[in-house]
């Protein structure tokens, strides 16, 4: 340690210090000269001693700075296959491919519970009105293809050829339903067209509205009017053979014969033109 100090500053100061009450600060100082507190001291470092018994072991040092990279090893060898990676995002939509055969028919289901009782009557009437009205129509279609197969028409009439076999009245009441008679040919003219109707349908004979049901050999139009002056009578006609020829067919030449009204044949029905 070395303490320089001036002795009268050091009078002065060391008294100031003491004054202050340092007294600590003196004797750290000044212990040396306890006689001469506060005088200059030049201090001599000693001979170098003897060399120290060899210490312990000291504590295990900090770690080092991590060193530079070493050179790249060998490769390893191939590890283990690993756990399967997550599903990846869905791919786009493909081609529609082409449809596939039918497969074959599942097995019979099992039956249905009952039905619920219901008021069947009127249900069945309904149906069996559903039923004529069919009926209706389907007679309705027939006449309709009879007549867009061939209606026939004169100034004021239309004959229409029906090619269904019936007896006389049968074919009436057809003819009546539709509006018309059997045809009742009152001229010449009329008896022709009718006639070339048959021929070209490749028929040899059909009902005309004919007939003396009223009174046998009196001769009537089917619609009770009289005949007047006109008739086309096939020689020997009519001649009511077994006294059972009461209605009229015409043949192809488009005479008229008597004939027995029971039998089943075409026929020929007349419209007015004023009501078709
Ligand atoms: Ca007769
Ligand atoms: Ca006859």
């Amino acid at each position: 340690m070395l303490c320089v100090r001036m002795r009268v500053e050091g009078l002065a100061l060391c008294s100031l210090v003491s004054f202050l009450g340092l007294t600590l600060l003196e004797s750290t100082y000044c212990q040396h000269l306890p006689e001469e507190p506060c005088s200059v001291q030049i201090l001599v470092p000693g001979l170098k001693g003897e060399a120290g018994e060899k210490g312990e072991k000291g504590a295990p040092g900090r770690p080092g700075r991590v060193g530079p990279p070493g050179e790249t090893g060998h490769p390893g060898l191939k590890g283990q296959k690993g756990l399967i990676g997550r599903y990846g995002k869905m791919g786009p939509s493909g081609i529609k491919g082409t449809k596939g055969d039918m497969g074959d028919p599942g097995p019979q289901g099992p039956d249905g519970d009952p039905g619920v009782p219901c008021e069947c009557a009127p249900i069945r009437r309904m149906i069996g009105e559903m039923d004529i009205l069919v009926a209706q129509l389907t007679n309705d279609l027939k006449f309709i293809k009879n007549a867009v197969a061939g209606l026939k028409e004169t100034d004021s009439k239309v004959y229409l050829l029906v090619k269904e076999e019936k007896r006389y009245t049968d074919a009436e009441l057809y003819c009546q339903g539709r509006g018309g008679h059997l045809v009742m040919p009152k001229d010449e003219g009329a008896n022709t067209a009718v006639a070339t109707y048959i021929t070209q349908a490749g028929l040899s004979r059909v009902y005309i509205g004919i007939n003396d049901l009223d009174q046998e050999g009196h001769f009537a139009y089917v619609d009770r009017s009289p005949m007047t002056t006109f008739s086309k009578w096939r020689e020997g006609e009519p001649n009511d053979a077994y006294e059972d020829e009461d209605c009229a067919e015409m043949v192809a030449s488009g005479d008229w014969v008597d004939v027995a009204c029971h039998l089943t044949m075409y026929f020929v029905c007349e419209f007015d033109k004023d009501s078709v």
